[in-house]
């Protein structure tokens, strides 16, 4: 297990030496993408199953926006998580921790078997991400409305260094009730961050219900572009969608570009899809090997 040697003050937390699991370069892979959606799927409700907790519904409706990210879209050494030149993701929705973590231990950041640890209380997997401790975690997360500020921070740093490194960061709907994110969107455009990409996973359904019920914010599209932005509409689970619009926003210049992408809470278990339930909830044992045997 990947320990973190029970450092109770996080501040005291350092990385350790990254693991040398796919060698030194840049991570590529020919896989067929919708294979690796599955196996995403897959090790996302295993891991929370045996963790007894997490949330499931937001981390199975971003899996293709984290695989096309990974797989294709980004460039970044697992074996050397703060290499200078990497492409930075930010994951707003910290709550999502599990989709970034199958992700991250699929392209190997640390031993897929750490999965089985994720919420204990020595595990460098918590359930919400943590940045001093988690190989591949650019921000520490849990606080929804934070993730685009950080995202433009970072893409400002990058323009005033000079650096060809591009900022992807996934923010969610419900989360864009918070008022940092509106900050956010018009210090982006102010600053001309054509270097960020944002995307929002519009899955439509939060902790308690439906988004449009508790702070309806639609429609984000005229929003987004009179605040400056470009703004691209996709079906989030289509990958080649999700592959396309990601290169559309690279060849952007002199603003940010939101990717709205309509996806489904829950998606590929049906009994999760388009629920609150799963919001926050683990499976059980037996709905485990439900979801499994849809996902195989
Ligand atoms: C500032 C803040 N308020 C409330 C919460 C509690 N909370 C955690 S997840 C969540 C709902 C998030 O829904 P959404 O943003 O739509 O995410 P997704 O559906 O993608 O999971 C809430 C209210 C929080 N984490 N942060």
């Amino acid at each position: 297990m990947y320990n973190i040697n029970a450092v109770t003050n996080p501040s005291e937390r350092q990385h350790s030496t990254p693991p040398a699991t796919v060698g030194s370069g840049v991570f590529s892979s020919d896989e067929d993408l919708i294979s690796v959606c599955k196996r995403l799927r897959r090790d996302i409700v295993t891991m929370i199953a045996k963790a007894g907790s997490g949330h499931p519904g937001g981390s199975l409706s971003a899996v293709e926006i984290l695989t096309a990210l990974y797989w294709k879209i980004m460039r970044h050494k697992p074996s050397d998580p703060q290499w200078p030149d990497r492409d930075r993701f930010i994951l707003s929705k910290g709550h999502a921790a599990p989709v970034l973590y199958a992700a991250l231990g699929e392209c190997g950041y640390f031993p897929k078997s750490d999965w089985e640890t994720l919420r204990q209380l020595d595990s460098h997997l918590q359930g919400h991400t943590e940045r001093l401790t988690t190989h591949g975690v650019e921000m520490s997360a849990g606080s929804l409305g934070q993730g685009l500020s950080f995202a433009a921070g970072a893409a400002l740093t990058g323009k005033l260094d000079n650096r060809s490194w591009r900022v992807y960061a996934l923010l969610s709907d419900g989360e864009c009730a918070e008022g940092q994110i509106w900050e956010a969107v018009i210090a982006a455009k102010q600053y001309k961050l054509d270097n960020l990409t944002a995307i929002l996973d519009n899955n439509g359904v939060q902790l308690g219900g439906f988004t449009k019920d508790i702070m309806d914010i639609e429609p984000f599209n005229v929003k987004f572009e009179a605040f400056g932005w470009n703004v691209i509409e996709i079906n989030g689970h289509d990958i080649n969608q999700v592959l396309d619009a990601l290169k559309k926003s690279q060849e952007v210049k002199g603003k940010p570009t939101m990717i709205i992408a309509h996806t489904i809470k829950g998606k590929g278990v049906s009994f999760m899809e388009n629920t609150a339930e799963f919001h926050g909830k683990a499976p059980n044992a037996e709905q485990l090997e439900k979801a499994l045997k849809e996902l195989a």
